[in-house]
């Protein structure tokens, strides 16, 4: 019986573990801190081996075969000995790769990534597909495999995810935008990083399609290099007409989106919405489906997300908005003066891309986390600046510079670990503060 190793107890390491157990490997799962109950009870319930509390060298150095949580860094002293015993290491994509022959549509990018990928699966469901949803988003891609029979997954892959995997060839890969982020995990190295998102179209060849941004010079410089055999399927601000209009084609199959129709707002949605079609019409989805599901689309919770209007103050919750990228979107989709709420944790932004957008969009900018100087240093003089040290200190600034008109926009460009347990308890706190101000003034 060969011998799996899983390293991590998370929503990707248990999935993985599973599928490992159903497919006859003997498998051990190690994590160096304490599981959660609700993983733990799923590994027992399997009848699988795990510890947690810590790596037990010698165990995982008996290993055949290493899947590595996406979460784990290169870095660490287990993964360095793994591999100067020169051990399989691979993601958990690739893993459960290996045991399904449903059809896979991935998507990457350094945004959009989740708008896109509940956007395409939700086209291919409402065209009656039998598809599932995974990768970094919800369930994990090994867990489905294990326990469903699909005959298509939308997987949204990150970069951690790309990095493991090696045989594995997506049917449709679709890559939206690759801009800094995470690069302390790719030793600071933007090329590698880069070179990470380009996996989407690895092992593609003429018979498969490759989606992209051909806007973005960081994926129209690699393409030769990484994604040279593949049918290309480019998307553009250019296919977007005066009228709103938005024509795709595909061999002989076309498709023309009224932009105005969409309830996702801002070039950046228009760029979500024209790859997901794209990989939807790929998919051999009709247009006069795809059109409904586009239509229909609400977006997820926490981008851009209308969270309700007080005085005729508008409240808009764009917490994931966690790098400099996407708030240049968000601030560009703004089309009322604008009181904008960011900081928390820095990821060593460089905010001069956004100073002219914000002194044309914003009228106050409101700092809201434990380490407000680098914002302040880099605003002050292009708009009035607020530091303050909490949702509630930011919230009652906003209240009392915002006038009726304004939009008031938590787009925060940075990560949230300072005040907040992650991204969807800063969602979620700043849109009960507008339900409370809704209700009691
Ligand atoms: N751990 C070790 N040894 C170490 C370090 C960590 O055992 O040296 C353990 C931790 O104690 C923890 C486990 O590894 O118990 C966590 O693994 P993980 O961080 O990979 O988290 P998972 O719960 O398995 O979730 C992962 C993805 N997380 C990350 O990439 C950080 C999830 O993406 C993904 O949904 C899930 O697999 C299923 O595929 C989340 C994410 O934040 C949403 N992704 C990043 C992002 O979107 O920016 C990339
Ligand atoms: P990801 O999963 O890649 O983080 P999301 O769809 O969750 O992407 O969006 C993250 C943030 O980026 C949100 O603030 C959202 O408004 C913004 N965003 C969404 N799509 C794009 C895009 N195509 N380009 C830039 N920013 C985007």
């Amino acid at each position: 019986m060969k011998k799996l190793v899983v390293l991590g107890g998370g929503e990707s390491g248990v999935g993985s573990a599973i599928l490992g157990q159903r497919k006859g490997f003997e498998v051990f799962l190690s994590d160096s801190s304490r599981l959660t109950a609700k993983y733990a009870d799923m590994l027992t319930r399997e009848g699988i081996h795990f510890e947690e509390g810590g790596h037990t060298m010698e165990r995982i150095l008996e290993a055949d075969l290493v899947i590595k949580s996406p979460g784990i860094p290169d870095k660490v002293a287990v993964i360095k000995a793994l591999r100067e015993a020169g051990k399989e290491i691979i993601s958990e994509i690739e893993f459960a790769g290996r045991y399904t022959s449903a059809r896979t549509l991935c998507i990457t990018g350094s945004n959009g990534k989740t708008t896109t990928t509940t956007l395409t699966h939700k086209i291919l469901e409402d065209a009656g597909f039998n598809v599932g949803l995974g990768g970094n988003i919800g369930k994990s891609f090994a867990l489905s495999v294990a326990t469903e029979d699909k005959d298509w997954y939308v997987l949204e892959l990150s970069s951690f995810q790309l990095d493991g995997m090696f045989d594995f060839r997506a049917d449709i890969s679709v890559l939206m935008n690759i801009t800094p982020d995470h690069l302390d995990r790719y030793n600071y190295k933007f090329e590698d990083y880069a070179a990470s998102k380009m996996r989407i179209a690895r092992n593609q060849t003429s018979e498969q399609k490759f989606v992209f941004m051909a806007d973005d010079k960081n994926i129209s410089s690699r393409l030769d290099a990484h994604a040279a055999e593949v049918t290309r399927l480019p998307f553009s601000k250019d296919m977007v007409g005066e009228d709103g209009i938005i024509r795709l084609s595909l061999g002989d199959k076309e498709l023309e989106i009224n932009s105005n129709k969409l309830q996702i707002k801002g070039l950046h949605n228009m760029y979500n919405a024209m790859a997901a079609s794209l990989a939807a019409m790929a998919a051999g989805v009709p247009a006069e489906s795809i059109l409904s599901s586009l239509y229909s689309f609400e977006g997820v919770e926490h981008r851009l997300e209308p969270a309700g209007v007080v005085d005729g103050v508008e409240y808009i919750n764009d917490s994931k908005a966690t790098n400099v990228d996407s708030v240049w979107y968000a601030l560009g989709s703004m089309t009322r003066p604008t009181i904008w709420i960011a900081g928390g944790t820095d990821k060593g932004n460089d905010y001069e891309p956004l100073k002219e957008l914000v002194y044309e969009k914003v009228k106050a900018l409101v700092c809201m986390g434990l380490n407000n100087e680098r914002l302040v240093e880099s605003f002050r003089g292009v708009v009035p600046v607020y530091p303050t040290n909490s949702l509630d200190e930011a919230m009652k600034v906003c209240r009392s510079v915002a006038k009726e008109g304004y939009t008031v926009l938590l787009s925060p460009a940075c990560a949230s670990f300072d005040l907040f347990k992650n991204y969807e308890d800063r969602g979620r706190q700043f849109k009960e503060y507008v339900k409370k101000i809704q209700n009691n003034g």
